[in-house]
């Protein structure tokens, strides 16, 4: 279990001032001109060092992805893109660092935008989240008028600033080039990757998109040194993380622990348990809508990492844990997920726009009994011929839940099926 020493989010909760003097007094601002004297090339190998991973749901090597920005100067200036599209059912930990502690962010930006000779970020918000807005306006405000932001962010010599622009509620815009096409102003329809950002990013210009729990936590590491986050978590999982706790808990929460905290520790330290008790556990879904749900076997000794929850076919995706009692119908909460993202796909690949409209149907009847049992393999087929096909991971994010329904909870449909057909409606199908 983390120790309070070792807590990065000291204002989760927003108990304590978020604005420029309470940030002050955590630590926030201390010696940002310290950390970019440092350099460039030192800063991106002590975050390399330190094995920090992606927080946006893909677990990428932040180190690494921030080394592919240009070290030559071609003449296109370079971006640090903020992606705080925060909508993946299930999360919601980028909304507590954007209105309790802003300022982390922003100094965040400022060493990661340095580290990638940027002199300017956007933080691209979802838009229903106004006071996550209305804060970090606030703060930039703020930094401004501190000279923490400005032609010479915090006496660096280094000209940065930082922009922030809303998104209108399409979920496809937090992938992070559909991202950058709304950022420029036009429909947001993911690009084909390569080339990818560092190389070709907004205004065609090299550009590092990257999640904002991510950029919070990268001064903490360099004022504290790789060495202790490394010493946190599990090797290539190192650190700490946020989870947020949803489903049927005693008391959903979001909460930062130590990265590979055993799932049962998570759920029963700081949710209060599941509800009606351990034993009333049906599944739960390790990640975010995007990933396989797990049955309680799973559950009960799996470790919530990149690396174990890949191992189990699941993933840490975003860290959302949704938590799903013996009262909830999983194969109507999978149907759900369905269509949502029938509903998000933007339409412009084939296996997407098809598949998803067409995966939607079949759990509909399934979710009935109206089907066949041979369909159960079909769908299972489809789910596959739409995995990796797609231009964006929309695709697998629409696939993979069902995949992770029939690995484990086939009998579960199998049942519905027989009790339709024997003239019944099977229970908790209405
Ligand atoms: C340069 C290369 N850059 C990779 C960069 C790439 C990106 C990052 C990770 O999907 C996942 C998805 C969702 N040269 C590079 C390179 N990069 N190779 O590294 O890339 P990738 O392709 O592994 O992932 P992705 O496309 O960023 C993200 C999952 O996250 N997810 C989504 C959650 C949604 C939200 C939200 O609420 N907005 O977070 C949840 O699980 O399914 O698998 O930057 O450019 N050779
Ligand atoms: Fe659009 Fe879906 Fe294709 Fe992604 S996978 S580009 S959301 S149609």
């Amino acid at each position: 279990m983390l120790q309070d020493k070792d807590r990065v989010f000291l204002n989760l909760y927003g108990l304590e001032d978020w604005r420029l003097d309470g940030a002050r007094k955590r630590g926030i601002w201390s010696n940002t001109k310290d950390l970019v004297a440092l350099g460039r090339d030192k800063i991106i190998e002590e975050i390399k060092e330190s094995e920090l991973r992606g927080r946006g749901g893909a677990g990428f090597p932040a180190g690494l992805k921030w080394s592919f920005m240009p070290k030559e100067n071609d003449g296109r200036p370079h971006y640090l893109v903020v992606n705080a599209d925060e909508s993946e059912p299930g999360s919601c930990k980028d909304r507590e660092i954007m209105r309790n502690d802003p300022h982390m962010l922003l100094e965040g930006c400022v060493i990661a935008g340095f580290a990638m000779g940027a002199h300017k970020a956007y933080i691209y918000i979802r838009g229903e989240y106004w006071l996550p807005t209305q804060r970090l306006e606030a703060a930039i405000a703020e930094a401004r008028e501190a000279g923490l932001l400005g032609p010479d962010a915090c006496g660096s010599g280094w000209a940065f600033d930082i922009e922030v622009s809303r998104g209108a509620g399409a979920y496809i815009c937090g992938e992070e080039t559909a991202l950058l096409e709304s950022l420029e102003g036009k429909k947001g329809q993911p690009r084909l990757k390569p080339p990818f950002p560092a190389a070709v990013g907004v205004w065609g210009c090299p550009t590092t998109v990257t999640n904002v729990e991510t950029v919070a936590v990268s001064p903490t590491i360099l004022r504290r040194g790789a060495a202790w986050w490394k010493g946190l978590g599990r090797p290539k999982n190192t650190g700490t993380k946020i989870f947020s706790i949803s489903g049927h808990v005693n008391r959903p929460c979001n909460v930062e622990e130590e990265m590979g905290i055993p799932l049962r520790e998570l759920i029963d330290k700081h949710a209060g348990g599941v509800r009606g008790g351990w034993d009333n556990l049906q599944a739960v879904i390790p990640g975010g809508s995007s990933v396989p749900c797990l049955p309680k076997t799973i559950c009960d000794d799996v470790l919530m990492d990149f690396d174990s929850l890949r191992e189990a076919q699941s993933g840490l995706g975003t860290a959302a844990v949704i938590v799903i009692d013996q009262s909830a119908d999983i194969v109507e909460a999978i149907q759900r997920f369905s269509h949502f993202y029938m509903h998000e796909s933007c339409g412009q690949c084939t296996p997407c726009r098809e598949g998803t409209g067409w995966m939607y149907r079949v759990m509909s009847r399934m979710m009935k009994g109206q089907a066949e049992v041979e369909e159960i393999d079909t769908l299972l087929d489809v789910t596959k011929q739409v995995e990796g096909h797609t231009i964006c991971a929309l695709g697998d994010a629409a696939a993979w839940p069902i995949q992770g329904l029939i690995r484990h909870f086939r009998p579960e449909l199998e049942r519905r099926i027989a009790e339709y057909k024997a003239g019944r409606t099977p229970v908790a199908a209405e």
